[in-house]
């Protein structure tokens, strides 16, 4: 479908939709300027109804993208300046929206840009919805629902290489993977339904069938890659876990309050003095971290307590970094060895062994274990010494983990749900091809799971879903 037959799909839900909106577009609070977005069939009248352009001229009679000096005026009292400002005149269709728009750059006062908007409402805007900027840039067809929640992203990414993958999205790359993967479908039914006209031929069978065969499984094989990155992707997105987790005493508390940079957990000689996870947050080297100090594994008469044992791998599991402290003036009793271990071969991707309390004057016992002499960072946590190699060995792991992501779009959990339901189906294509092709449940098939697909590029959605997906937007977006 082309961007024409898309606009032509979609006009129906922009029904009464053309009316112009308006919006602050940038944040509320400090800084010099502020963008006040107007777009819709009536953009330009509603502008020039609150403008007076120093040249004397209407917006109306000038050309389309072009800058103009003047104030904003009360529509009623044409003299009553609000503001001086900048009118960018953007006429349709080569605009954000598809939609004529003006953008009023004024300064950045509360009471202006409410003045502002006042006017223009009066003037015959409406205030914008959240995302109705984007909606109408979707509806009017001027990016797909998939780059529409880019921007989404873009506004919310907590990560540096988020960003640059939702920019990435932006720009179309997800679309143009799923493009491809509708193309292999569209030409696997191709296949499938020109073997209904060669039913006869006695050549047909081996040919078509392994044809579908293959195709088939070569877009499954597509389909789980792009799901496959799902979990780091999200991971991505909203930031990355690391738990601090030990045996009691060792130190975490001490070790997380100087990662965090401040006093946040409770430190105590006392064992078993962090009852329950403290989570904190923290920004560092453009990456969103959140840094969990956890309660530690806890022996007592000779017993490890199951429940601390529990606790600690669920955090593990959960997290996206491990840190594993052990306190190095003491040697592991047999127990604790068994379960560092385990930790250890588990999660050996994304855990650092910290060895804590290794202070010069301490003689370091745990460094004459073989066993768990592997890739330690030996640090002591009460003096603030070796954090700075700590968190550069923190950073080098986010870097390997999330750093070579291979696919440069993101996914959100509409688009995982949808790439499941098409994994399922044709997993069960594959499946029942397995002896023989039965061409037209195929068919049936594969017709459900093209609309599975423009569903996910949002080329054939429901309004139920597109409001969901514009909701999360701000207004002004
Ligand atoms: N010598 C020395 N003592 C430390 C160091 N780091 C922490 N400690 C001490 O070890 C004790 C336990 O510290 P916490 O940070 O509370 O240990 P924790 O692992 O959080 O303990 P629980 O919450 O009980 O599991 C305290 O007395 C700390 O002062 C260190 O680097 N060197
Ligand atoms: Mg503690």
């Amino acid at each position: 479908m082309n961007q024409k037959q898309i606009l032509l799909t979609n006009r129906h839900l922009l029904a009464d939709d053309s009316q112009a909106i308006v919006a602050l577009c940038t944040p509320r609070g400090s800084g010099a300027i502020s963008l006040i977005r107007i777009t819709g069939d009536n953009a330009v009248a509603v502008a020039d109804a609150i403008a007076r352009l120093s040249s004397g001229k209407s917006l109306a009679d000038l050309p389309s993208h072009t800058i103009h000096h003047g104030y904003v005026v009360a529509p009623s009292n044409r003299t009553d300046i609000i503001d001086e400002v900048l009118f960018l005149l953007m006429r349709a269709p080569k605009t954000f929206t598809g939609q004529d728009t003006v953008e009023i750059t004024a300064h950045n006062n509360h009471f202006i840009i409410e003045k502002i908007i006042d006017s223009a409402v009066t003037a015959g805007a409406r205030i914008a919805r959240s995302g109705e900027f984007t909606k109408r840039a979707f509806l009017m067809g001027k990016i797909d629902l998939v780059q529409a929640e880019a921007i989404n992203d873009v506004i919310h990414a907590q990560t540096e290489l988020a960003l640059k993958q939702s920019m990435a999205q932006v720009q179309g790359s997800l679309s143009q993977y799923l493009a491809t993967v509708e193309a292999d479908i569209v030409s696997l039914l191709g296949y499938v339904e020109a073997s209904f006209e060669f039913l006869d031929e006695e050549q047909r069978d081996l040919d078509f069938d392994n044809a579908i065969r293959a195709r088939t499984q070569k877009t499954l094989d597509l389909i789980s890659t792009i799901k496959g990155h799902f979990a780091q992707q999200k991971q991505v997105k909203e930031g990355v876990r690391v738990a601090i987790i030990g045996t009691v005493n060792a130190g975490k508390s001490t070790l997380f309050n100087a990662l965090v940079g401040k006093e946040r957990a409770i430190v105590a000689d006392l064992a078993g003095t962090t009852r329950d996870s403290i989570e904190t947050s923290l920004y560092r080297h453009g990456t969103f971290m959140l840094m969990i100090d956890t309660a530690g594994i806890r022996q007592t008469n000779d017993v490890i307590e199951q429940k601390g044992i529990e606790r600690s791998f669920a955090e593990a599991e959960s997290a996206d970094l491990v840190l594993l402290v052990q306190d190095a003036t003491r040697h592991l009793s047999a127990q604790e060895e068994t379960i560092y271990t385990d930790l250890k071969n588990r999660y050996a991707d994304k855990l650092i062994y910290v060895f804590n309390k290794c202070e010069a004057t301490v003689e370091v016992l745990s460094l004459h274990n073989p066993a768990l002499a592997y890739s330690t960072l030996h640090i002591a946590a009460k003096e603030r010494r070796g954090i700075t190699q700590l968190e550069a060995a923190i950073d080098q792991k986010i870097q390997n983990l999330f750093g070579q992501l291979k696919s440069p779009y993101l996914l959100n959990q509409r688009h995982f749900k949808l790439l499941t339901e098409i994994e399922s189906t044709l997993a069960f294509i594959a499946k029942s091809c397995q002896a023989s092709v039965q061409y037209e449940l195929v068919a049936y098939h594969l017709k459900d799971l093209l609309e599975k697909i423009s569903e996910l590029t949002g080329r054939n959605i429901t309004e139920n879903i597109l409001d969901m997906v514009f909701n999360e937007f701000c207004v002004g977006k």
